[in-house]
């Protein structure tokens, strides 16, 4: 039988195809009908043109249903889908490019599905094993260059079921979708779970406090990152009546401070269900949907999820199961390095286990900052900067930000004599990143503190320039 993951999606779509799926805000629907009828378009047309199983399609889109059209379309022929941040720089999009190969880029949904309406409906899934893949999502190296981990149809299939369950959605849930779709959590996370169970989501292109909050009094579940319930709770039009229709608020890609678990609470009565994921295993561990969420805590493994510690009490998570990763594309050296001898994944997340299993996580074994939800990657953002006419030495550091959890801080030595400000290096730092991965703020150093081997000591960085953006807690 094939295990195209298409097939397994459309298996939860409601019998009656007229039901909505999109929700969106001017007041129109999309119905699962349609999503399906453009799906079948857009793989005829990929087809048509010559891509063969395997072949990746990539998406670099602002979010829209067209674009879900063409995920689920490249489901379908058997392509593998790659989906890019339109905020990428042309420089940053020219390596995935290269890297990931692919046989088509598309950069316009809507004129996309226009020319593909010229092409014959493809009406069963091209076949596909549960290993082939389905996606390649890049995600940043500890040595500043991305690396694509490869998702495989399978891999997907058992996250989405195990979700479908845990979180018990139904066919009466309407969940609130304002996260971009170019990334596990927006992508697989959230829309999976609508799919399979066939219900209807309230449709955002982006975050917006305003339109959240309108849209809650639609909704049941609501996904998002923690940066989402803090600028919730910043709206004073956020209250107990504003949440009373939801069932479920669940957080994750970057960890849920305490504070912001028990403020939520005591404004609305609902404790958010934090849950803990990655790109290479989509999601990993959750809080109890029947059973205690506990702030700081990611919960319980999934089932199906082996999860251990290396080291005593405390140490990094490893994990092995049925949606680990296939391994990182064109990348066996690193593959090899990132997994044990036994079949874990080592995360590079650092945490404990208590006796009933359930995990916490207290910081990570990677140089890794999360920014609002997104990974930077300092080695990417020093790189940029060394090269900058005026820097002769770059530290980039993530500190606690009240906003986004985390902010880039690029801590710099100047060059002798060079000229260079701080906003003329966010301005040119930000021509050749995405915006999110510049840093917020430069501080200028004459020295950087170093260890007896020469190597930079950032935790003395981050303890020295931890109020700058003015919060107090950091990653818990
Ligand atoms: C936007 N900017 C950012 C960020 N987002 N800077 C730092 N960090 C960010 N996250 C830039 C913008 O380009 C803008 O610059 C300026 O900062 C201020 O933007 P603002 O209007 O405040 O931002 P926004 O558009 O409202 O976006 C903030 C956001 C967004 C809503 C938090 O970043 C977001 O939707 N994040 C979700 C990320 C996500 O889905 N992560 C899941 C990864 P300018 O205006 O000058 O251009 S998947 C994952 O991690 C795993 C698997 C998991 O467990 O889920
Ligand atoms: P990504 O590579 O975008 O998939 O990001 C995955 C990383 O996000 C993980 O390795 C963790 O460091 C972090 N992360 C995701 N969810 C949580 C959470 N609930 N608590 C703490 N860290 C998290």
């Amino acid at each position: 039988m094939s295990a195209n993951l298409y097939a397994r999606l459309a298996a939860g779509f409601p019998a009656d195809r007229a039901k909505p799926c999109f929700l969106l805000s001017d007041g129109s629907e999309v119905s699962y009908g349609a999503l399906e009828a453009a799906a079948a378009q857009v793989a005829g047309h990929l087809v048509a043109l010559g891509v063969e199983p395997g072949d990746r399609v990539a998406l670099q889109a602002e979010k829209s249903p067209e674009g879900v059209m063409v995920y689920l379309g490249v489901l379908k022929a058997g392509a593998v889908f790659l989906p890019l941040n339109p905020a990428y720089t042309a420089a940053e999009v020219d390596y995935f490019r290269a890297d990931a190969d692919p046989a088509v880029f598309i950069t316009d949904p809507v004129a996309f599905l226009a020319q593909a309406q010229g092409a014959s409906p493809l009406a069963q899934a091209v076949p596909r094993a549960a290993s082939d893949l389905a996606a390649i999502i890049y995600t940043s190296g500890t040595t500043g260059r991305s690396k694509g981990a490869m998702l495989s149809h399978g891999a997907l299939a058992a996250n989405a079921l195990a979700l479908h369950e845990t979180w018990g959605f139904s066919a009466s849930d309407v969940l609130l979708h304002a996260l971009p779709i170019f990334h596990v959590h927006g992508l697989f996370v959230a829309l999976h779970c609508a799919f399979l169970s066939g219900c209807p989501m309230v449709w955002l292109p982006r975050f917006v406090d305003a339109e959240v909050l309108a849209g809650l009094s639609r909704a049941t579940v609501m996904m998002g990152v923690p940066t989402f319930y803090t600028r919730l709770l910043a709206n004073p039009g956020f209250s107990r009546p504003a949440a009373q229709h939801m069932r479920l608020f669940i957080s994750g890609s970057a960890p849920l401070l305490p504070s912001t678990f028990q403020e939520f609470e005591d404004r609305t009565g609902v404790r958010i269900l934090e849950r803990y994921g990655m790109s290479e295993a989509v999601i990993i561990t959750s809080n109890p949907l029947h059973g205690e969420r506990i702030a700081g805590s990611v919960g319980y493994p999934l089932p199906g999820v082996e999860l251990r510690v290396a080291g005593v009490e405390t140490g990094v998570i490893e994990i092995r199961g049925p949606s680990v990763f296939s391994g990182y594309w064109r990348n066996p050296e690193k593959t090899a390095e990132d997994f044990t001898a036994d079949g874990f994944f080592i995360t590079g997340d650092v945490g404990r286990r208590d006796p009933d299993g359930r995990v916490w996580i207290s910081g990570r074994a990677k140089d890794l900052i999360i920014s609002g939800g997104y990974n930077v990657y300092p080695k990417e953002v020093e790189l940029v900067l060394d090269e900058l006419a005026g820097i002769s030495e770059s530290a980039v550091i993530g500190v606690p930000h009240p906003d986004l959890g985390e902010g880039v801080v690029a801590v710099v030595i100047g060059e002798r004599g060079g000229a260079t400000d701080e906003a003329s290096l966010i301005a040119e730092a930000r021509r050749r990143l995405a915006a999110y991965k510049a840093p917020k703020r430069v501080v200028f150093v004459d020295d950087l503190p170093r260890n007896a081997m020469g190597k930079v000591q950032k935790n003395l960085l981050r303890e020295r320039y931890a109020a700058l953006f003015g919060a107090t807690a950091g990653v818990r």
